[in-house]
């Protein structure tokens, strides 16, 4: 982005735009009226609350702060307004209706696509416009993440179908990475469309540590799950186990044990858990649990990271872990392409320069940090994208899912969620300390 020329950067923005909203179009047209009006759980929006959101974002950012224009519909700015109203009380509230709400996002796109070609985006004052029209491209493909996650969660036959993705390519990689202490540059000051959250870029000091090299798959968690785990409280934090005691929980969400094995349901389709998928909607509770049986622990954030971007060879922290080229299908299973994470070894080109696997796309990881500002975060353009979350109630997630768009993922990208959270495309890998002496250290 930073090498494009004006013209090139307002062509790729209004590309990223019109992918993110055929995803949008076709999460929404995928149902009938009265599914799309209708709450699948009360963890999520009725999906026609997330497409006029996407609207209303769209219209304060992009029509009226970018571009100065008078408001289409200043009238529902507060029911679009996430903190004003909590997901389960949004299907009550007298919200657009299907056709209204398609009719919404077209006009205020047909602004904002206005707005794109009269406004500079180098000059003065272009981080601000520039980051803006990313910032709105992310958000919607967040909100698709979201209604993807809803259409997990809805009942009823497959309405969503996808091609496979590719087998594994590698087999019998080691289990761990060992990555030596040392400092490397977290965060980014020169990603455009970076978030506040994730700059500016810091030093940061790591001790040596092992990670795995792919997520925890299937067949390993069922190991953790027919090994008692989920009944044994050693394994557990205090906060873990009350959490799986009130709600029953005794494996991942969506499984099912039938004949001997563990099945699961996936965007209506009944099939056996795949033994060499990463394990996905697993809150962080569980994450932790598994690592303690394990003998592991989850990695820190810093630690994810430096696996992911940093280079021994160069000493930089690169953009991705295959380097600073944005991803293709090549790298790794990004943009909901495929309806499923893609077994562990299938993008050996995705690879880090320290040799660890998948770190971008299939699940998103846990780890073991809280959300918290870097060093020097200075909260743009709003202090409800990220500020107000930070503190001990939220965990870290990285390297975004199967259900990630690339535009909304990077090696610097933070999600965020609460530890109880299961029904995001959340899995994770292990890490360990190792000590100078080890072996490989
Ligand atoms: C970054 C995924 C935690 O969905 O709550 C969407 C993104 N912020 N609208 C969320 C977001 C405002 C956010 N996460
Ligand atoms: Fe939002």
């Amino acid at each position: 982005l930073r090498e494009l020329s004006e013209q090139d950067l307002r062509a790729h923005t209004a590309e990223v735009l019109d992918r993110a909203r055929g995803r949008s179009v076709a999460l929404t047209d995928a149902v009938d009226d009265e599914d799309l009006v209708k709450q699948h759980s009360k963890l999520m929006s009725p999906l026609v609350w997330d497409l006029a959101h996407i609207g209303s974002q769209e219209e304060i950012w992009l029509v009226r702060d970018v571009g100065g224009r008078e408001p289409l519909r200043p009238d529902i700015d507060d029911l679009y307004d996430a903190f004003q109203h909590p997901r389960a009380t949004r299907p009550s509230l007298p919200l657009l209706g299907p056709s209204e709400a398609r009719g919404y996002v077209e006009e205020v796109r047909r602004k904002a696509f206005d707005v794109l070609e009269r406004t500079p985006l180098s000059g003065r004052d272009v981080t601000r416009t520039a980051f803006a029209f990313g910032m709105i491209a992310q958000h919607e493909q967040q909100h698709c993440e979201t209604m993807l996650a809803t259409h997990q969660l809805r009942k009823g036959d497959p309405v969503l179908h996808a091609p496979a993705p590719p087998p594994a390519q590698v087999r019998d990689l080691p289990d761990e990475v060992v990555v030596p202490a040392g400092s490397f540059v977290m965060g980014t000051s020169v990603e455009p469309w970076a978030l506040d959250n994730e700059r500016p870029a810091h030093e940061v000091f790591v001790d040596a540590f092992a990670i795995d090299t792919t997520p925890v798959t299937g067949a390993r968690y069922a190991e953790f799950v027919d090994d008692g785990g989920y009944a044994d409280p050693r394994w557990w934090s205090d906060d873990g186990w009350a959490y799986r005691s009130e709600h029953g929980i005794v494996a991942p969400r969506f499984w099912r044990r039938e004949g001997g094995r563990w099945w699961r349901t996936r965007f209506g389709v009944y099939e056996p858990v795949p033994d060499d998928e990463p394990v996905v909607h697993v809150s962080y509770h569980e994450a932790e649990a598994f690592a303690a049986w394990a003998g592991k622990r989850l990695p820190t954030e810093a630690e994810w990271e430096k696996a992911a971007r940093y280079d021994p060879a160069t000493g930089r922290s690169r953009r991705y872990p295959w380097g600073d080229d944005d991803p293709t299908p090549e790298h790794a299973n990004l943009g909901q392409r495929h309806l499923r994470p893609a077994p562990v070894g299938a993008y050996p080109r995705g690879v880090s320069a320290l040799g660890v696997h998948q770190l971008i796309g299939d699940v998103w990881e846990w780890t073991s940090s809280d959300f918290r500002p870097y060093p020097g975060f200075v909260a743009f353009p709003y202090r409800e994208y990220s500020e107000v979350f930070f503190g001990p109630e939220y965990k870290v997630l990285r390297g975004g899912s199967f259900g990630s768009d690339p535009v909304a993922v990077r090696g610097t990208f933070r999600n965020w969620d609460l530890p109880i959270r299961r029904q995001i495309f959340a899995g994770f890998r292990c890490a360990r300390d190792v000590h100078p002496g080890d072996a490989g250290v």
